[in-house]
């Protein structure tokens, strides 16, 4: 695979790296991945165990999904949407994936759950941590395609302060180690048009939930 070309590696504190345009060359063919995950699996909006409504719209792939609702944060086999499992993981998806953990330090990394975030105009994710997940020596991977947004990175509390990183199409961050359980966000998505996602952002999160 064609991943990092003469990208520029950059440190967002210790465990945790962009690889700037690290699969940009492999954008259509992941996109197109995507929308076959999402024909079977639709988009959804889904509520926080609040009751609150998120402001993106989410599928999964893989053997188990991320879910959200009023009983809590958890990762299912089953889409309660279709009450099928979710779409196999593609095999691009799982290889990037891998590669990119690798590059960071993390090998490995087989991730089981692709949770499948696209954002539109005014979506945002506040700060939070990713821990539904039970082995916290494992990474999360991430992906970002099409319009771009600002990654707010934190610390070990909510209130420390965040560090901010623009996120581009074709950008990879890797989260682990010391960061695993950072609090992060990401900002508001401004208006837009990418050639390949029109007025939209789609972010990719690998994690190993067992
Ligand atoms: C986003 N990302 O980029 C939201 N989580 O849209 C995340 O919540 C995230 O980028 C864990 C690790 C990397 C991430
Ligand atoms: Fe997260």
């Amino acid at each position: 695979m064609m991943l990092f070309p003469d990208t520029e590696t950059v440190p967002i504190a210790p465990g945790a790296v962009l690889f700037r345009g690290a699969v940009a060359s492999q954008a259509v063919e992941l996109l197109k991945r995507v929308n076959e995950v999402i024909a079977q699996s639709p988009l959804r909006r889904v509520v926080t165990p609040m009751g609150k409504p998120m402001s993106v719209d989410m599928t999964n792939c893989g053997e188990v999904g991320w879910v959200s609702d009023r009983s809590g944060y958890r990762y299912e086999r089953l889409d309660s949407k279709t009450g099928r499992p979710w779409p196999a993981m593609p095999e691009i998806l799982m290889e990037i994936a891998r590669e990119c953990a690798d590059r960071a330090g993390y090998a490995g990394f087989t991730p089981d759950a692709c949770l499948i975030n696209r954002y539109s105009v005014g979506s945002k994710m506040g700060l939070h941590q990713d821990r539904d997940e039970i082995d916290f020596t494992q990474p999360i991977v991430s992906i970002s395609l099409g319009l771009p947004i600002t990654f707010n990175f934190g610390g070990d509390t909510r209130s420390a302060t965040t560090r901010k990183v623009k996120l581009e199409h074709g950008d990879a961050v890797v989260f682990g180690g010391k960061s695993r359980l950072a609090f992060h966000g990401v900002g508001t998505l401004r208006r837009g048009e990418h050639p390949l996602t029109g007025n939209h952002r789609f972010n990719l999160t690998f994690r190993r939930s067992l």
